[in-house]
């Protein structure tokens, strides 16, 4: 059922960091049929479609006022008259009108804003669940949630170097068991780190973000959290991590653990990890431009364990092209606002299926209640979510969305 686009609105609001973000709404005959909020990082690859933020100093130089402005401009004079259930050719002719390679001119969050509503207010017209609605499988499972609870890294004031250390309940019949084993691991490590007067704030995506003595702790601490909870490490629950490398990575050498390593040194370590601690997953072992060292260790560990490029792809399909060409890891992370439209998004997942990859679609650090990414893990049946901790509104709106969609597909993902 069609339905042509009569008004676009974009608004500032505020992140779950308190920054502000672009909200926009989109009108389908005069009704409001789609609204969605872009998310943003802190560990931002440097090869990712440009964010753009006013600079001025309003909002500490974090405004988006120019891109709330492109929006309710630009954008809005293209899209109107559009039938809404065209998206692909909504989407690119956002990327012609603005005409850059990175989406810099009009900015990646206001047209992925724009992107976002757009296919909310289709899929309302459609009358069919988002997730429905975008489904490019014949088959849809529940994704198996890679769950933050201890951060590190740029999402925490700790010493931790490792961003994320998270628990993966993949040995449940449902979803709803397995997000429920990877809560109450959540609160079990809250009452270990308690125990040991380590419990402080949380970090920027709700896990906890204690100091601790080396990286490792942070493995150990997870191990003890699964144990007292009661699952079994391993078969119900294992372990994934996101380094995300270049954060600690100089250009030639990595700071980790108070000690200066080169690549094969820190896949060396990683390996050890490996043989110690059931880990099913590694997010940005290595910088985002460091392939040789990306190629060495997919080479070697891969049989083991699942090698995520995130800062290395940027959901970029040439990037991800030259990743599959040259065996630099076996699966990617997915963004919307790394690549800044929902159509290439859904491309880039396809090239990932195609080449047998694992694809996870993923939050970012700064977050809103937008829980979209919920619907495109079971719509394009990724198999896995990275979405944070089990905490938070912004985190939660997205498990909780899941809960839902559960109610209607209930078939959960049986990797790992
Ligand atoms: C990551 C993300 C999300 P950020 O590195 O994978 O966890 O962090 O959004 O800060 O890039
Ligand atoms: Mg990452």
């Amino acid at each position: 059922m069609g339905g042509v686009i009569t008004d676009i609105k974009a608004r500032t609001i505020i992140d779950s960091r308190g920054n502000p973000t672009v909200e926009v709404d989109c009108f389908v005959d005069e009704i409001l049929m789609g609204r969605a909020a872009v998310p943003s990082g802190a560990s931002t690859g440097s090869h990712e479609a440009v964010e753009l933020r006013d600079g001025t100093k309003d909002w500490m130089g974090k405004g988006v006022t120019e891109a709330v402005n492109n929006v309710n401009n630009e954008i809005k004079d293209l899209l109107i008259g559009l039938e809404v259930s065209n998206q692909e050719e909504i989407d690119a002719s956002m990327l012609s009108l603005d005409g850059t390679s990175n989406k810099g001119r009009l900015g990646a969050n206001a047209i992925l804003g724009a992107s976002m509503s757009v296919i909310r207010a289709a899929a309302n017209q459609s009358k069919k669940p988002l997730w429905s609605y975008i489904s490019t499988t014949n088959e849809q499972n529940l994704p198996v949630p890679l769950m933050n609870i201890l951060n590190g890294g740029a999402h925490a004031a700790s010493n931790v170097d490792v961003q994320e250390f998270m628990v993966v309940p993949h040995g449940f019949g449902n979803f709803s068991d397995a997000l429920q084993a990877g809560t109450e691991i959540y609160h079990s490590l809250k009452s270990v780190l308690k125990d040991e007067g380590l419990l402080g704030g949380v970090g920027d995506e709700g896990g906890f973000a204690p100091n601790l003595p080396c990286n490792e702790d942070g493995l150990r601490y997870l191990m003890g959290a699964i144990e007292k909870a009661g699952y079994s490490p391993g078969t119900e629950i294992s372990i994934a991590l996101d380094v995300a490398a270049q954060e600690f990575f100089d250009g030639e050498k990595y700071h980790i653990d108070n000690r200066v390593i080169d690549g094969k040194e820190l896949a060396a370590l990683y390996s050890s990890w490996l043989d110690n601690y059931p880990i099913v997953s590694m997010e940005d072992p290595f910088g985002e431009d460091d392939w040789q060292s990306w190629r060495d260790f997919t080479k070697l560990e891969s049989h083991r364990v699942q090698v995520v490029g995130d800062d290395l792809y940027v959901t970029n399909p040439s990037r991800l092209q030259r990743g599959i060409e040259e065996g630099a890891s076996n699966a990617i992370l997915i963004k919307l606002n790394q690549i800044g439209t929902v159509t290439e998004t859904l491309q880039v997942i396809e090239m990932a299926r195609k080449a047998n990859f694992g694809i996870i679609i993923s939050h970012r650090s700064g977050e809103t209640s937008d829980d979209i990414i919920a619907d495109i893990s079971v719509g394009t049946n990724a198999g896995q979510i990275k979405t944070g901790a089990p905490a938070r509104s912004d985190r939660a709106a997205k498990y909780n969305q899941l809960l839902r969609i559960s109610e209607e597909c209930p078939n959960y993902s049986d990797l790992f």
